[in-house]
Order: structure tokens, then C-alpha cells, then sequence
């Protein structure tokens, strides 16, 4: 048996040779110095797959192995190689992380039963094809985005999120924290607290917002919010999986939650009152407050404190009711307060219009790029693409789909894979990576989100990882169809696309759900109107 090649994405070389090799239930797991904690989650899963002992030693005493080693000749920072040959299976990367990109392709090569994480008997024996895999990621920023503001995603539906998004070797999670609608993290005042703003009624009064508005999902958005150690869970659980969290607070547009739990941060002092449209673009914080910039300033300093990722997100998409005038001076003081906690500032691509710490990052979605170019060129700015068409996940698949938004683009996975985000005058240098958004306006569970972003995320996840001459959608599309019974052993709900041959389907997200009773919103729903 020669092994085929279903690792998703496609990795840099695979090279299989005559042979196999037998895992049985006497395998075991050799981690070396360095790589103990990778092998240890890989033997978990083999042992949940399969009810053998799967022991982690030192000092293997039988003839199966599995060796997780860390080996500095492998070159790059996520880069790997797995040799299955006769003297067992090999797993080495110079890091950890590439380690577990390592075990990841190694899972997809083991059958896709395995990822059901449990057995109902012990599996007798597993074969492995000879091969030889080395691979590194195109791109070192690989995300996801996950808007908890339009609806809530308790703590299980992350981890459970995290757990897939990490088998197609994404490593950025944008938490998209607070919006018009909803304040989900909560902050504490400071002991020296010169504002005199209660910081904590952002979450006591914010939580319980979300989108709730007939036509905008099956039924209103969900409320809640992250206690601080909730959020030091999600972030753990990601560093464990080589995730790194990056909190948004949008500004200084999307703020009606805080203007509606902050009295003080608007012109008469008057809080406003909670919203829960879908619009957008109708919100801003004031350049003429004088507690404007040390609020923003607190909540940034909160969020780094929290987060020991590279990254603070700070929005600046769709202010649409805030002077360019003021705009531009609010954004370049806040993100002067980003940089004062010693992250790297991004924001949407409108934010590139004011003047940036060097090195921000641009993530670019829509409209005018030149701005982010200018950063790029003269400000050692970097960019990461997520165009609304081909990279936006709360679009819909097609015109009859229950849920989605389509003011971007209406397509299946072709659209999401038939993309490169060096483009538009972009170089590859330029590029930190690619993410792909889930906006939560019309989704209300991650059964729902899952239906959204599979099997679209893993086109995107292909982009991100493999060269351009790697891909190809012929055997994309063949890969994926293999890969339904392994989304299936991992409960993801994903939309099985017509003309995808898949091996299994999943269930229905939408069962018991009326679907005769969904009220069509507008072509523009979720963005302003200057996109009609
Ligand atoms: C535009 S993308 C927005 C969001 C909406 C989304 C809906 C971006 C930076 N802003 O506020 O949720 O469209 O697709």
C-alpha cells in the first residue's frame, strides 16, 4: 500500500513509497526533550481513537513507535516532517508548533473514525503507508474571526471551534468582543481610576445585548459575556493548540454597547439605549470628550493585560457618523495607546487613513486599498486579507440558504479557494497572512456558525498554508469529499456542497427549525449602505 495524499491543506511535498506500517495496540509514543507536551495531546487522541495504553516514555521498549522530536535542520518556525517507513513513524520540526502541525497531518492520514474520541471496541491494528512529508505554512498569520457580539459563543462552543479550526492548521483566533449591540469581556476599575468610569457596568449591562431583530436569524442572538477567567480559559486552551487570541474592541465606530453602559462617554452625559438592529455604521465615540481617550486607552491596557498574544485588534471599519476629521485623530491616539501596552496594533482597513505606529497591521476586507498600501510602503505596516468576497464567512452559499449575509458575495467553497491574497499591489512580503470572518448577525449557535464556515474555511485554511503552484482545485475538491466522514466523527455540521463526492454527511443544524417562516432581509443587510 502507498499512501495518498488527503492531508488538508495540501502540504509542501508527499512522498510515498512501497510499504506499510503497523500501529497496534502495543505502539508507543517517544518524546523527546522539547516535544513532551505535543506528544502527550497526540497520544490522548490515539488512545480515545483506539483504547490502546498508547504510552508516552523516554526509552521505548517495544518495536512501534511513534517519535515526536524536536530537530533544529527543519527549517522555519510551524515547519515539519513525518517519515512512516520501516523503523516506525518520525515526527521533527525545529519548534513545538510544527510539531503539532506534525501530529495534525499525521491524524489525517489514521482513519477519520478516530476523531470520534471514543471506541466501542479496542481497534485491533492500524496500517500506514510509507511516506515522507515535509511542509511548511505560506503564511504565518492564519485566522479565523469569530463575532461573539451579534451572538454569543459560550466557552464549550470555542473550545469545541478551536478543536476544528486547528485540524486544517489555523493559529490565529480574532475574538470580535464588543459591538453596537453587545459588551461580552468583563474589566474591572482601576484602583486609580481618574475617570471615574465604572468599567465594570460594561459587561453587567452589555451582556445581555445581541441581535434581535425579525429576518436577522432563527430567532434573537444569544447573551452572555467572558468572566476575565473565562477568557484565561479560551486563551490556555488555544495556546495549547498553537492558537493565538486576538481580542477586537472596535472603535471608534460599533460602540453603542459602551456608550449605553458608560454615561460619561457621551455629549450629555445620558447613556444611550441598547440596540439590537443589525444596522451598522450609526454609533462613534466623541473626539471631544475628554474621557473618550483615557477610557479607550484603560480598556486596551485591560485587554493586553489579559492576552499574551502579539496582537490588539482595534476595529476602526464603518464609522460612518464620525468626522474623517475626528476619525483620524481618534484612531492615531488609540492606536498610540495600543502600542503603549507593547502590542502590535491592527485594525480594519479604514483605520490605514490615519497615521499608525510602525508595523501596524491592516487587515484588509473592503473598499479603497490605497491607504493600507501607503502604510505598507512607507510605514513597514503588514497586511492581512480577508475580502468580504471570498474569505467572509457569515455569507451565504446560496440565495435559498436560512441564515448568512450576502452584501459580499453569495458562493460555495470554489469561491473561497479561487483566490490569492497577493493582489491588488500587495507583494507576498507584504502579506502577515490571511483570516477568515464569522460575523454573527444571523447565526445563533456553532452548530449554525459550523454550517457557515465548513466546508468554506478549509478552501480559505488551503490558501493560507499551501504555495500557489501546491494548489489545486481539482484535488481540492477530492480531498474534501474525503474528508465528510472525518467532519462527521468531529460533529461539524458542515453544508455538504453539491458536486463534492462526499463520504459521509453530517447532521442537519436546521432540524426542527421552520424554515418556510424566514423573513428575507435586504441585498445590503450588515454593512452601510454605501454598499448598495
Ligand atoms: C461589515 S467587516 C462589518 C461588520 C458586519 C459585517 C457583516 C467589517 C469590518 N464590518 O460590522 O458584521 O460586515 O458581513
Amino acid at each position: 500500500m502507498s499512501q495518498q495524499n488527503l492531508i488538508t491543506p495540501a502540504p509542501l511535498s508527499f512522498v510515498p513509497s512501497p510499504g506499510t506500517t503497523t500501529l497496534s495496540p502495543q505502539t508507543q509514543i517517544l518524546a523527546a526533550a522539547g516535544a513532551e507536551a505535543v506528544a502527550a495531546q497526540f497520544a490522548a487522541w490515539l488512545r480515545a481513537g483506539t483504547s490502546w495504553d498508547v504510552p508516552v516514555v523516554s526509552t521505548p521498549t517495544g518495536s512501534s513507535v511513534i517519535t515526536f522530536a524536536l530537530d533544529d535542520t527543519v527549517d522555519g518556525q510551524e515547519a515539519y516532517s513525518v517519515s512512516v517507513d520501516d523503523d516506525g513513524v518520525r515526527l521533527t520540526a525545529a519548534r513545538p508548533a510544527g510539531l503539532f502541525y506534525a501530529a495534525a497531518s499525521l491524524r489525517q492520514l489514521l482513519p477519520a473514525a478516530l476523531e470520534k474520541g471514543y471506541t466501542e471496541s479496542v481497534v485491533p491494528s492500524l496500517e500506514l503507508g510509507h511516506v515522507v512529508i515535509d511542509d511548511a505554512p505560506r503564511f504565518a498569520y492564519r485566522g479565523l474571526m469569530l463575532d461573539v457580539a451579534r451572538s454569543f459563543y459560550p466557552l464549550d462552543e470555542i473550545r469545541r471551534l478551536i478543536d476544528v479550526m486547528t485540524r486544517f492548521k489555523y493559529n490565529m483566533l480574532h475574538l470580535h468582543l464588543a459591538d453596537d449591540q453587545s459588551w461580552r469581556i468583563e474589566l474591572d476599575t482601576p484602583e486609580d481610576n481618574p475617570t471615574g468610569i465604572d468599567f465594570t457596568e460594561l459587561a453587567r449591562i452589555g451582556k445581555d445585548g445581541g441581535v434581535d431583530r425579525e429576518g436577522w436569524g432563527l430567532g434573537p442572538g444569544r447573551t452572555g459575556y467572558y468572566t476575565q477567567d473565562d477568557y484565561r480559559l479560551i486563551v490556555e486552551y488555544a495556546a495549547d493548540r498553537f492558537v493565538t487570541v486576538v481580542p477586537e474592541f472596535d472603535v471608534p465606530g460599533h460602540v453603542n454597547a459602551a456608550l449605553a453602559a458608560i454615561p460619561q462617554l457621551n455629549p450629555d452625559g445620558i447613556a444611550t439605549s441598547p440596540t439590537a438592529t443589525g444596522e451598522v455604521g450609526f454609533s462613534t465615540l466623541y473626539n471631544d470628550n475628554p474621557l473618550t481617550r483615557p477610557f479607550v486607552a484603560e480598556v486596551f491596557r485591560q485587554l493586553a493585560a489579559l492576552t499574551p498574544g502579539e496582537y490588539l485588534h482595534m476595529g476602526g471599519d464603518e464609522a460612518l457618523v464620525t468626522s474623517k476629521e475626528d476619525f483620524v485623530a481618534m484612531v492615531a491616539d488609540f492606536a498610540a495607546s495600543v502600542a503603549a501596552t507593547g502590542k502590535t496594533v491592527m485594525g480594519w482597513n479604514e483605520f490605514a487613513q490615519a497615521e499608525l505606529p510602525r508595523g501596524a497591521v491592516v487587515q484588509y476586507w473592503d473598499g479603497d486599498i490605497e491607504p493600507t498600501l501607503k502604510q505598507v510602503r512607507e510605514n513597514g505596516a503588514r497586511v492581512v486579507m480577508s475580502p468580504g468576497k471570498g474569505s467572509y464567512l457569515d455569507q451565504k452559499y446560496d440565495e435559498s440558504d436560512p441564515i448568512g449575509l450576502k452584501w459580499a458575495a453569495v458562493g460555495d467553497w470554489d469561491l473561497y479557494y479561487g483566490w490569492d491574497p497577493v493582489r491588488d499591489g500587495l507583494r507576498e512580503e507584504d502579506l502577515l497572512g490571511v483570516e477568515a470572518p464569522l460575523w454573527s448577525e444571523t447565526i445563533r449557535n456553532l452548530d449554525q456558525a459550523h454550517w457557515l464556515i465548513y466546508p468554506r474555511a478549509i478552501a480559505v485554511a488551503e490558501t493560507a498554508w499551501t504555495s500557489p503552484d501546491g494548489k489545486d482545485s481539482a484535488a481540492f475538491a477530492g480531498r474534501l469529499g474525503a474528508l465528510g466522514e472525518r467532519l462527521v466523527a468531529l460533529d461539524v455540521t458542515f453544508r455538504p456542497s453539491p458536486g463534492i463526492d462526499w463520504n459521509a454527511l453530517p447532521r442537519d443544524p436546521f432540524e426542527g427549525v421552520d424554515l418556510s417562516a424566514v423573513v428575507p432581509l435586504p441585498e445590503n443587510a450588515g454593512v452601510a449602505a454605501e454598499h448598495d
